[in-house]
């Protein structure tokens, strides 16, 4: 969708900056870039905010036609998105097992990284926010080693940031080398593109007034 087209992504930004998710000011991301603007995916943090977000990501992944047969949610974050988002396609209609991994291996027990139904066939994993791609590399690597297929990714923030490569920027985007190199389809609910277009009609608002820090901020990583 071009820029300013996608009424879904628009509805989202504002669904995320009214619930406080979505904030504008001074912040550090994990790349080590100072942005103006942070999502916090951690701050959907009731059951209607939640219900909400996986409707958003399951509309989005229905509407793109990618195909998966499982879902993978990587720790800490995307293990509740994957689990909500798992819920709604089975409200649709489109019931698929799910699984997430731990952090900690586990020496006891049942053992292992990974819960949940066992990682095979087409994987969609589902994450919060892309920026420089590392998380994306992390969760691919360990659906790979457990004989299963990275397939596509869904993410609710696309930040069309650079990616990192040691440490380093390079030219292409995080989504592009996730794609284009790794080969996997790329859902994303909004944009940083969008994020742009629902500022600029924010002007008159004191919302407004973040889009030229936003607009630096891509011209920069972007
Ligand atoms: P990359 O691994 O660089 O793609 O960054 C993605 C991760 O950064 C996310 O999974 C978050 O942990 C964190 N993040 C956010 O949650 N929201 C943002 O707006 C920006 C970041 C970030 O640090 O880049």
């Amino acid at each position: 969708a071009g820029e300013g087209q996608d009424a879904l992504a628009q509805e989202f930004v504002q669904f995320a900056v009214e619930a406080g998710v979505l904030r504008f000011g001074q912040f550090r991301t994990k790349a080590g870039r100072d942005s103006p603007y942070f999502f916090n995916a951690g701050l959907f943090d009731d059951g209607a905010k939640l219900g909400r977000l996986a409707q958003f990501y399951a509309r989005r992944i229905v509407a793109s036609g990618v195909e998966f047969d499982m879902l993978f949610g990587p720790a800490y974050k995307g293990i509740p998105l994957a689990a909500a988002v798992a819920i709604e396609l089975a409200r649709l209609g489109r019931n698929v097992p799910f699984a997430y991994n731990r952090k900690e291996a586990k020496d006891h027990g049942e053992g292992g990284t990974l819960v949940g139904a066992p990682l095979r066939g087409r994987v969609l994993i589902v994450d919060d926010v892309m920026s420089a791609g590392t998380a994306a590399r992390e969760s691919i690597a360990l659906i790979q080693s457990a004989g299963a297929t990275p397939h596509a990714m869904a993410i609710a923030l696309d930040r069309q940031e650079k990616a990192t490569e040691d440490g380093r920027d390079v030219d292409h985007s995080a989504v592009q080398y996730v794609r284009d190199r790794l080969g996997l389809q790329v859902c994303a609910i909004a944009r940083l593109a969008d994020l742009l277009d629902y500022l600029q009609r924010q002007a008159a608002d004191a919302l407004g007034t973040h889009h030229a820090a936003v607009l630096a901020y891509r011209e920069r990583y972007g």
